[in-house]
């Protein structure tokens, strides 16, 4: 059996334990790294520059042990056992290999306020216009200020604890367009999420032998006072910081162990760095949802659209369509990599491996396919659960059996009466993607599908048609500029206040917006074919401030106007701001 020392330490050894027999140690008893034990993994399979990495890491951070993960089930199973042990996380029995973590309550969703881009001059991440006027997208540090957040986080943040090595690859393996990175972290629920999000482990050292990496390091932290109220999920508010620097491929998150703040392949690598990546190498990085779609002639296209944050991505990447003989197919759900081919054509990867999906509103009724994911090999966060070993949401109401009692997400009991959510409504499944029963056969093709529509949209509760469609693409880049959308709980903000979200990315560019929107308007010159870009909106209110759109399996009926637009059929009207479907034709 494994020791626990500690409310963190615990020795994840297998071998050792049991008398060292199995264990070919090279120094001692462990392999040591400064000094540190290696508790799993071989220090040979670290290639010189992510040893000096870690090294340095090491000697900022002062972890107990190192585990250096290799993403196979087995070491998946002793993580699953630590987190049990650890009351991080229990299991839900009535499916197979699920668990339900329940987070601090106070460390529930992505902090925006606290993230920021650290470049030497303020004007390489925040617009700055020449006449005075003050630049408000992105948040900005100085290396100076960098350094000095860094101090006074991360030294001695992970004594007693283990720090995990983990290497992953945003995108398969073997695609030309991926992008590998190593995530330092101190949270055994972000390894086990991270195997389930990204392409995570021994493969991945691998081809770091010869390859470059981002620098991910992640702790979960502990308050100031080093009294940590909730073990089973340490981490500091009060102090949660997210940086970034791109001119070194670098990421250092602190004090969350949450969804975007902690899974660094996610927002902060596949997004933030990945655009400067992309603005650098000529390609975009992007916060889209990537789908086929077959209409009754067999012909298929691929689309992909830009939401904000909890806006329908997920929803949209696997909808099942309420017209007959239409079928969607998934690729991703929330993220894009997207370049010209050299025959001009758009082609985009999902660099993601697993679906992070908003739980509350998904149901037999609006999504089945992502409830057909999620019954298997999932993490849930933040749901509700049931006497019966299930999951509990809102939006699941019609199914569980009667005579079921519910427990809240922090764990007490709830009654369709109460006056707070059963779930957090920024509770969230995170499940294999090779798991959705629409999964794309081209999902983890290395060249990427071919994109015919790019779709913008947001949250509109007045004002905005449910679809119109851009000019040309200088058009479309405008459109993507102007998007604004109702804030939801994906992060801080309080209430439903409608704020600009151009291209879904506010909380996501990893610099200067203008100079995004020029990197955007130059892809004209890359090619003679480019998509054709509209704009949706499923979320417009009526005066009793219901939706006036079904939504969901209904949206495929604005998917066929949009084919059918892409083939030239006659059936919009152009007006001041786009094309709209002419009447009758939606
Ligand atoms: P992130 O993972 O945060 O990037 O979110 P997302 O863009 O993938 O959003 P998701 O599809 O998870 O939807 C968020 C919420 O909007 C869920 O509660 C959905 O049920 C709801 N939703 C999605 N599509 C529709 C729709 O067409 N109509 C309505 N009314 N609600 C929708
Ligand atoms: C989003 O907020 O857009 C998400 C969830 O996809 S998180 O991973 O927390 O960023
Ligand atoms: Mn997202």
């Amino acid at each position: 059996m494994p020791d626990i020392a500690g409310t963190n330490g615990y020795i994840l050894s297998n071998e050792i334990t049991k008398n060292g027999k199995n264990w070919t140690p090279n120094v001692g008893f462990y392999q040591q790294l400064r000094g540190i034990s290696v508790v799993s993994g071989n220090i040979r399979d670290l290639s010189p520059k992510i040893k000096s990495f870690v090294e340095q890491n090491i000697d900022l951070c002062h972890p107990e042990r190192i585990h250096i993960c290799d993403g196979t089930e087995k070491e998946n199973n002793q993580l699953i056992q630590l987190m049990q042990q650890q009351g991080t996380i229990v299991p839900l029995p009535k499916y197979q290999n699920c668990w339900l973590a329940r987070t601090n309550p106070a460390d529930t969703a992505r902090v925006e306020s606290k993230t920021f881009i650290c470049t030497d001059e303020r004007s390489e991440t925040i617009p700055t216009p020449k006449n005075g006027i003050k630049g408000t997208l992105g948040n900005w540090m100085s290396p100076k200020q960098m350094d000095e957040a860094i101090k006074e986080r991360f030294i001695g943040c992970m004594r007693g604890r283990t720090m995990y090595i983990v290497p992953f690859s945003m995108g398969p393996i073997t695609s030309p367009l991926s992008k590998i990175g190593i995530e330092l972290t101190d949270s055994p629920y972000v390894v086990a999420s991270m195997r389930i999000m990204t392409r995570m482990g021994a493969p991945v050292l691998q081809k770091l032998q010869k390859d470059d990496f981002v620098k991910c390091l992640h702790s979960v932290g502990a308050p100031a006072s080093g009294f940590i109220e909730n073990p089973s999920w340490p981490c500091d508010p009060e102090r949660t910081i997210i940086l970034h620097k791109p001119q070194n491929n670098e990421i250092v998150s602190y004090g969350s162990g949450y969804g975007g703040n902690s899974l660094l392949g996610k927002k902060c690598f596949a997004l933030r760095i990945g655009s400067t990546i992309a603005k650098r190498e000529g390609w975009l990085a992007e916060h889209m949802l990537i789908l086929g779609i077959t209409n009754p002639q067999g012909e298929k296209k691929y689309i992909a659209a830009a939401f904000p944050s909890a806006c329908g991505k997920t929803n949209l990447a696997m909808m099942t369509p309420s017209l007959p003989g239409y079928k969607v197919e998934c690729v991703g759900d929330d993220i894009a990599w997207m370049r010209f081919d050299k025959n001009g054509q758009l082609r985009a990867i999902n660099p993601e491996n697993g679906f992070f999906g908003v739980a509350p509103g998904t149901s037999t009724k609006s999504n089945p396919i992502a409830m057909n994911t999620v019954y298997k090999n999932t993490i849930f966060t933040n749901v509700a659960s049931t006497s019966d070993g299930g999951v509990f949401w809102e939006g699941m109401e019609d199914e569980i059996q009667p005579g079921v009692a519910i427990t809240d997400w922090k764990g007490q009991k709830w009654t369709k009466d109460s006056s707070t959510p059963a779930a957090h409504p920024n509770s969230r499944f995170c499940t294999p993607a090779s798991q959705c029963p629409i999964i794309d056969p081209e999902w983890e093709a290395p060249e990427g599908v071919p994109i015919s529509a790019i779709l913008f949209g947001g949250r509109r509760p007045v004002g905005v048609p449910l679809v119109y469609e851009a000019r040309d693409w200088q058009h479309g880049v405008f459109i993507g500029a102007a998007m604004r959308s109702e804030s939801t709980a994906a992060a801080e903000h309080k209430g439903k206040v409608i704020m600009h979200d151009p291209f879904a990315m506010r909380p996501f560019f990893g610099y200067n917006f203008g100079h995004y929107l020029k990197h955007w308007l130059s892809m004209e010159t890359r090619s003679s074919n480019l998509p054709k870009i509209f704009h949706v909106n499923w979320f417009r209110k009526g005066t009793e401030g219901k939706f006036l759109w079904p939504g969901f399996g209904e949206n495929s009926r604005v998917l066929d106007w949009i084919l059918r637009r892409l083939d030239y059929e006659d059936c919009g009207v152009d007006t001041p701001i786009g094309i709209i479907p002419r009447k009758d034709s939606v």
